[in-house]
């Protein structure tokens, strides 16, 4: 059937619907992974998203509501979003959109009957369910060798289930070099916290070892907004000299996600976490001077957006992805996604998940898919009514690059 302008919403639905993605960064680990993949009503309501949005209801004093046991907090932050207030925040409604896709009774929805509903066990064939409700057919989760309790699983050797992929983290190594340095040295790595001797060579080393061990699609790590490159201090020297080496040696990109400034409330923990823009320059210089590295890259601040996607039409080493944290909402991820269409047509991954929930996924990408639609519907019906020949081919083709070529292709599996 020809795609006219009157079938033309119609189609593309159908076709982005239909698309089973490819979700690039998730907080979701591999039921191989031991009991870190987390599911269920209790921690959707401990999400940090819900859980800053709930204290602006609750003001219950902080180490009183972290005293608590999960359930009481989760029954807090129920009663702050879901019944004094109607849940119209981008999160709190995603959890009513999760409730709906697993058929929850709508008219009279508690935390109770959520609870029944989903499963914080999240068995092999629940983990088969929930990411066949979002349409995910594979994703990328986030590990930290640094995290004591991903150590140990991954030092067991592990052979994960073929949907999860792994991406090696390294916050702690870059962020937080002094405590690092004193782990790697515990670990039987020659490092010292000046980086004087062996360190730099040495933290090569345990990157090697790591990346045999984890099979990362790519390395990664989030930096505050005053990320710099080049930069005098130990990140910089890492960086420069063990990870672009690597990455560019094992052909692995570099996922670099700026602009997060951590702990700017401690007391709300996971949730204290804000933003700031970042700087272009550092982007621009590690494309410009490492062509043969590949950059992943997405920031966190709304101004930053145009500059970013200014930079990747300069560098085709540079992948932008995703509408992070503070700009996945609504209005934001659609100015984001048209932006980035009209700058760069296709070439991009227009979203992932960032799913910390396995359910998260099912309302993550509802959402994406939905924007994803709008989008293309409008930018297909301009060709459309200059006489271009549109088919579902094309439409398919474009689809399938946005959730799952594109990526793939530059990570080069
Ligand atoms: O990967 C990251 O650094 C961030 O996405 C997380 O730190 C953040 O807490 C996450 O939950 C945001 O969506
Ligand atoms: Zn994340």
């Amino acid at each position: 059937m020809p795609i006219t302008v009157e079938n033309l919403q119609e189609t593309v639905a159908k076709i982005v619907q239909a698309e089973r993605v490819t979700d690039m960064h998730t907080h979701l680990f591999a039921p191989e992974l031991g009991d870190l993949l987390l599911s269920g009503a209790d921690e959707l309501m401990e999400f940090h998203y819900v859980i800053s949005e709930a204290f602006r209801v609750h003001k219950t004093p902080y180490e009183e509501f972290w005293a608590l046991s999960k359930p009481e907090r989760a029954q807090i932050v129920w009663n702050s979003l879901f019944v004094e207030n109607t849940p119209l925040s981008e999160a709190a409604s995603g959890i009513v959109e999760i409730a709906k896709a697993f058929g929850c009774d709508m008219s009279q929805l508690s935390l109770e009957t959520l609870r029944q509903t989903l499963s914080d066990v999240p068995t092999d064939a629940y983990i088969e369910r929930v990411l066949d409700i979002a349409g995910v057919e594979q994703l990328v989760m986030t590990n930290d060798p640094f995290d004591p309790a991903e150590h140990a699983e991954w030092a067991r050797g592990l052979t994960l289930n073929p949907r999860f992929h792994a991406a090696l983290r390294l916050d702690q190594l870059l962020n937080h070099f002094d405590s690092a340095a004193a782990v790697l040295a515990g670990w039987g790595y020659d490092v010292s916290a000046d980086l004087s001797g062996k360190s730099v060579a040495e933290v090569a080393r345990f990157l090697s070892d790591w990346t045999d061990k984890m099979n990362p699609i790519y390395l990664a790590f989030s930096a505050a907004d005053d990320f710099q490159y080049p930069e005098q201090s130990a990140r910089g020297r890492i960086l420069q000299e063990a990870i672009l080496p690597l990455c560019a040696e094992r052909n692995l990109p570099l996922s670099l996600m700026i602009g997060s400034r951590r702990g700017v409330n401690p007391a709300l923990k996971l949730a204290g976490d804000s933003l700031g823009k970042a700087s272009m320059r550092a982007i621009e210089a590690l494309c410009a001077n490492h062509p043969e590295n590949k950059f992943l890259v997405t920031l966190l601040s709304r101004e930053s957006q145009h500059e970013l996607v200014v930079t990747a039409r300069k560098f085709h080493n540079l992948m932008i992805f995703g509408c992070w944290w503070f700009v996945n909402t609504d209005t934001l991820v659609t100015e984001i996604t048209r932006m980035r269409m009209e700058l760069l047509g296709p070439t991009f991954v227009p979203q992932h998940s960032d799913a910390r929930v396995l359910e998260h996924v099912i309302y993550k990408w509802q959402r994406a898919r939905s924007i994803v639609t709008r989008v293309l519907t409008d930018k297909y019906r301009v060709l459309l009514e200059q006489g271009w020949s549109l088919t579902e081919k094309q439409i398919q083709r474009d689809v399938n690059k946005l959730f799952n070529q594109n990526f793939w292709d530059f990570v080069n599996r």
